[in-house]
C-alpha cells in the first residue's frame, strides 16, 4: 500500500467505528432541524424539497398527481388493443396535473416523433466507444454529446430573462424525451446486435416505436413497454436520480446536463442498476443449484450466503416504502396475464413468498418487501431481451418523463439553487460535548 493510501486507511478505519458509535449513542439528538442520525443517514425522512409530479406513501406506494398505479391503469389512455397505459399519458399528467384524453396522447406521440431526430455526431461519439462500454455509460455519454442542441444553454448565453427559463427548459425536455428512445435503441443494437440498426416507425406511439427500434415487434412486448415506461417514470423527488436532476438543474445547468447527471445516479446498484443485478443474482443461484425453480430451503440458504458475503439482496428493500412496491404488483399482474408459466417469472414469485420473511428475521432491514426492480428483468427475458446490462437504460428512458416534467416546474416556479448545510464530525463532537455541558 502506498504511503498516502496507508495514511488514509489508518485515519478512516477508526473514524468509521467512531461515527457508528456517535450515531448509536447520540443519533436522536437534534442538530438544528434534523437529528444526528439523519445528517449521517442519507437524509431519510427530511421534508425539504417540493416536487409536483408525484408523492410516495410508505405503505400505499406512489401516487402520480394523486392517482395510484391501479387507478392510472384504468384511467390513462391506451394504444389500440393494448391492456396497458400509454407513457405519453403519465407525462401529460405529471406535467399538467390533469388526466389526458386519447387525442392528447396521440398528439404527444406525433410531437415526440417530429422532435426525435438525433444529430449524427451523437452516433459518432457512441461509435467511438469500445463495444464493451456499459450501456449506462454509453447512455450518459450520448446525452452529454446531445447537449450541443440545448436551446436553454443557447438562450442563456444570449441573455435570457428569468421569466423565460421554463420555456427553454420545456423545449429541451420535449426534445430529450423524443430523442432518448432512438439513442437507447442505437446503444442496444450496436452493443448486442452487430450494429444493425432499425429505423424508427413514426406511425407507432413513443413506447411501441422504442420497442420496434430495439427489434421487438410482438404486440405483447409493445404493451409491456407501455407499462414499463409508465411505472418507472417517477417516484417523488427525493430518490437519487430525481434528486440529482433537481439539484444539478437548480444551478441552471440545462436539461441535458441535469438529466445526464441523474442517469449517472440511476446507474448505481443500490438504485436503478438493481434491475440488472436481480437477474444476475437469480441466474447465479440457478447455476449453483443446477436450474429449475428453487425450493424454500434453497432460497433461504442462498439469501443467507449472499448476506454472509457482505452483499445485499437486489430488488428487496427501500428507503421509503414499507410494503410491497405497487410497481412490483403491476408487473406481477402483467405476468399473470401473459406468461403465468414462465420459469424465471415463477422464480421471482417463489422469491416473493420466501425472501421477505428471511430479511424480516434479520431485524435490521426496515423494508423486507420487493421493489420495482425485483420483477422487471424476468418480463424482459421472457420476450428475449436477455442482455441485462441494458435494463437500466430502459429505466432511464422512462425516468426522463418524471424528472424532466419536474425540471419544467422547477424553472416555472423559480426554485432556487440547492444548497443544504453540511457540518463535520469534529463539529458534531463539539456540539455533543457542548450540549452535555
Ligand atoms: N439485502 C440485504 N441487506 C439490506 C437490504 C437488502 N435488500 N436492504 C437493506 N439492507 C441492509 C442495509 O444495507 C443496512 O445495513 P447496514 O446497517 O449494515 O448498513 C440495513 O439493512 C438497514 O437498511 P435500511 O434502512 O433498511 O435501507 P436503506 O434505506 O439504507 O437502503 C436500499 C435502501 C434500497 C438501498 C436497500 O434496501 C438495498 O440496498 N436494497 C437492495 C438494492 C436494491 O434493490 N435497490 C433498488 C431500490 C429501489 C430503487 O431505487 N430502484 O431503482
Amino acid at each position: 500500500m502506498g504511503i498516502v493510501k496507508e495514511k488514509f486507511r489508518s485515519v478512516a478505519t477508526p473514524m468509521a467505528d467512531e461515527v457508528k458509535n456517535i450515531i448509536k449513542e447520540h443519533g436522536e439528538k437534534q442538530l438544528d432541524t434534523v437529528t444526528i442520525s439523519q445528517a449521517y443517514g442519507g437524509m431519510r425522512d427530511i421534508m425539504s424539497m417540493v416536487v409536483e409530479t408525484s408523492l410516495l406513501d410508505p405503505i400505499e406506494g406512489i401516487r402520480f398527481r394523486g392517482y395510484s398505479i391501479p387507478e392510472l391503469h384504468e384511467k390513462l389512455p391506451r394504444a389500440e388493443g393494448s391492456t396497458e397505459p400509454l407513457p405519453e399519458g403519465i407525462f401529460y399528467l405529471m406535467l399538467t396535473g390533469e388526466l389526458p384524453t386519447k387525442e392528447i396522447t396521440t398528439h404527444l406521440s406525433t410531437v415526440f416523433a417530429k422532435r426525435s431526430v438525433v444529430p449524427k455526431h451523437v452516433f459518432d461519439v457512441l461509435d467511438s466507444l469500445p463495444i464493451a462500454t456499459h450501456p449506462m455509460t454509453q447512455f450518459t455519454t450520448a446525452i452529454m454529446a446531445m447537449q450541443t442542441e440545448s436551446l436553454f444553454a443557447k438562450a442563456y448565453r444570449k441573455g435570457m430573462n428569468k421569466k423565460d427559463y421554463w420555456d427553454y427548459a420545456f423545449e429541451d425536455s420535449m426534445n430529450l424525451i423524443a430523442r432518448l428512445p432512438r439513442v437507447a435503441a442505437y446503444i442496444y443494437r450496436r452493443t448486442y446486435k452487430g450494429g444493425v440498426h432499425i429505423e424508427p416507425d413514426h406511425y407507432l406511439d413513443w413506447g411501441a416505436n422504442f420497442a420496434h427500434m430495439l427489434g421487438f415487434e410482438q404486440n405483447e412486448f409493445h404493451w409491456l413497454m407501455h407499462l414499463y415506461l409508465t411505472i418507472h417514470a417517477d417516484h417523488e423527488g427525493g430518490n437519487l436520480s430525481a434528486h440529482t436532476v433537481h439539484c444539478v438543474g437548480s444551478g441552471l445547468s440545462d436539461p441535458y446536463l441535469a438529466f445526464a447527471a441523474g442517469m449517472n445516479a440511476l446507474a448505481g446498484p443500490l438504485h436503478g442498476l438493481a434491475n440488472q443485478e436481480v437477474i444476475r443474482w437469480i441466474q447465479n443461484m440457478q447455476t449453483e443449484l443446477g436450474g429449475g425453480v428453487p425450493t424454500k430451503e434453497q432460497i433461504t440458504d442462498y439469501v443467507n450466503k449472499t448476506m454472509a458475503e457482505g452483499k445485499v439482496i437486489p430488488g428487496y428493500g427501500h428507503a421509503v416504502l414499507r410494503r410491497t412496491d405497487p410497481r412490483f404488483t403491476a408487473q406481477m399482474d402483467f405476468a399473470k396475464k401473459y406468461m403465468p408459466h414462465d420459469e424465471l417469472v415463477n422464480i421471482v414469485w417463489a422469491l416473493y413468498e420466501v425472501v421477505p420473511e428471511i430479511l424480516g428475521s434479520k431485524g435490521k432491514i426496515k423494508n423486507p418487501w420487493p421493489n420495482v426492480d425485483a420483477h422487471s428483468g424476468a418480463l424482459l427475458v421472457h420476450y428475449g431481451l436477455v442482455e441485462n446490462d441494458f435494463y437500466t437504460v430502459l429505466f432511464g428512458v422512462s425516468r426522463a418523463l418524471g424528472v424532466l416534467a419536474q425540471l419544467c416546474w422547477s424553472r416555472a416556479l423559480s426554485l432556487p439553487l440547492e444548497r443544504p448545510k453540511s457540518v463535520t464530525t469534529a463539529w458534531i463532537k463539539e456540539f455533543i460535548a457542548t450540549n452535555k455541558a
